[in-house]
């Protein structure tokens, strides 16, 4: 059953709904001010999040293991927590490394000038996936949050994308050695920490992808908040992704065109973007559905306390429900329908698909285009989006 199937808006474990230890964990710090709220520990957050009806809980390695922990202070923490998430009935979908916290990565990670610091993390991120499979995550996302600079004389930018390209190849080929069976995601982002980060937005990643040397098994992890950040339609680019089977995974969040990262609650900023996102997700406009986690990468408000902090994670899930809801009504209404079916005009389909043959270019250059006719004809746009923008505000259902 989808997100859009029942009116009720309460999450169930079929939506697939996530949350990764930092969202909801988040304790308030930002570059202006201290945190605010106290830290959660992992157990708590695992038992809250399925009290709320999540799904599955995601995390950095340093999330759950401090990054200075000896063995068995690691292996006590894993087995503790791995017996949390198996009495609450959650699941981990996903996992990550963090390679942008220690000074060590002040300069990158994969991409770093020094060796010793791509050495270091590739290490780091070998055991972060040895984790990530001890824990059963099938999707492990690389956010090159620190993949960057800010002084461009300092490296060659092809050096850069070279180095990640064998970080990449070399980070496949550690997943088959050891036959974890999982996926890789691509997570972009074009700036913030690093005044620019390399691979920069999705389109870039999925080109990124198609030159490594086991493609098969890299796709996407796009993030609303850091395509809004670049301007971009985040719609469009996870449509691109699901046309190429590359949406592995997805970062649902909100944000403010023109501001930092916000990583809002989901929904809680143009909510005709994220109606739009929902509708292409939940294949209520056609098309096959998005499969995989629905996962928040966001957090709070500074201002809230932990109870507030429940209230977001609740607020993400339903408000995704709501929007699943709405674009089912929309999609199922008969002048919706009319209004799409008629920008269908299938007549020249066999002369526009299916390639290139001499027959169809002399069809096509023997085409009698009755061109005014066409340039004065009205598309009912203005009539369809205000459809849509009465499902959204809920005067039309
Ligand atoms: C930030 O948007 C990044 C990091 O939080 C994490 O590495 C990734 C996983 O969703 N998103
Ligand atoms: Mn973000
Ligand atoms: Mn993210």
């Amino acid at each position: 059953m989808s997100a859009h199937d029942s009116n009720s808006f309460d999450p169930t474990p079929e939506d697939r709904f996530s949350f990764g230890l930092w969202t909801v964990g988040n304790p308030g710090r930002d570059p202006f001010g201290p945190s605010v709220r106290p830290t959660m520990d992992p157990n708590h957050i695992v038992r809250q999040l399925a009290a709320i009806g999540a799904w599955g809980v995601n995390l950095h390695d340093n999330d759950l293991i401090p990054f200075d922990a000896s063995a068995s202070e690691r292996d006590r923490i894993v087995k503790e927590f791995k017996a949390t998430v198996a009495d609450t009935g959650m699941t981990v979908p996903m996992c990550t490394t963090n390679l942008f916290s220690h000074p060590i990565f002040k300069d990158g990670a994969f991409t770093a000038n020094d060796p010793k610091v791509r050495a270091f993390a590739l290490q780091k991120t070998m055991t972060a996936i040895d984790l990530g499979a001890e824990l059963g995550a099938k999707i492990y996302v690389f956010w090159g949050g620190r993949e960057g600079s800010e002084a461009d004389a300092c490296r060659d930018p092809r050096a850069a994308w070279q180095r990640m390209r064998e970080a990449m190849d070399f980070l496949c080929g550690y997943v088959k050695d050891r036959d974890y069976g999982m996926k890789f995601a691509l997570e972009a982002k074009p700036n913030e920490p690093r005044g620019d980060i390399y691979l920069p937005t999705t389109g870039h990643m999925l080109h990124f992808i198609s030159t490594l040397e086991h493609e098969d098994m890299v796709g996407v992890n796009p993030e609303v908040a850091h395509e809004v950040m670049a301007g971009l339609s985040f719609a469009h680019n996870v449509a691109q992704a699901l046309a190429c089977d590359k949406l592995f995974h997805i970062d649902l969040n909100g944000q403010k065109i023109g501001r930092y990262d916000q990583d809002l609650r989901f929904g809680s900023e143009d909510q005709k973007g994220a109606f739009l996102l929902v509708r292409l997700l939940e294949g209520t406009l056609g098309g096959k559905p998005y499969d995989g986690p629905r996962h928040f990468d966001a957090h709070a408000y500074r201002t809230e306390d932990e109870a507030g902090v429940w209230e977001f994670a609740k607020g993400c899930m339903r408000t995704y429900k709501i929007l699943a809801q709405r674009a089912a009504a929309f999609d199922a209404d008969a002048e919706v329908k009319q209004l799409i079916a008629e920008q269908e005009d299938r007549e020249l389909d066999p002369l526009l698909s299916g390639g290139y043959t001499v027959q169809k270019a002399a069809a096509l250059k023997g085409l009698d285009v009755d061109v005014d006719a066409v340039a004065s004809r009205g598309l009912g746009y203005e009539r369809l989006d205000q459809l849509l923008v009465e499902y959204l505000l809920g005067v039309r259902s």
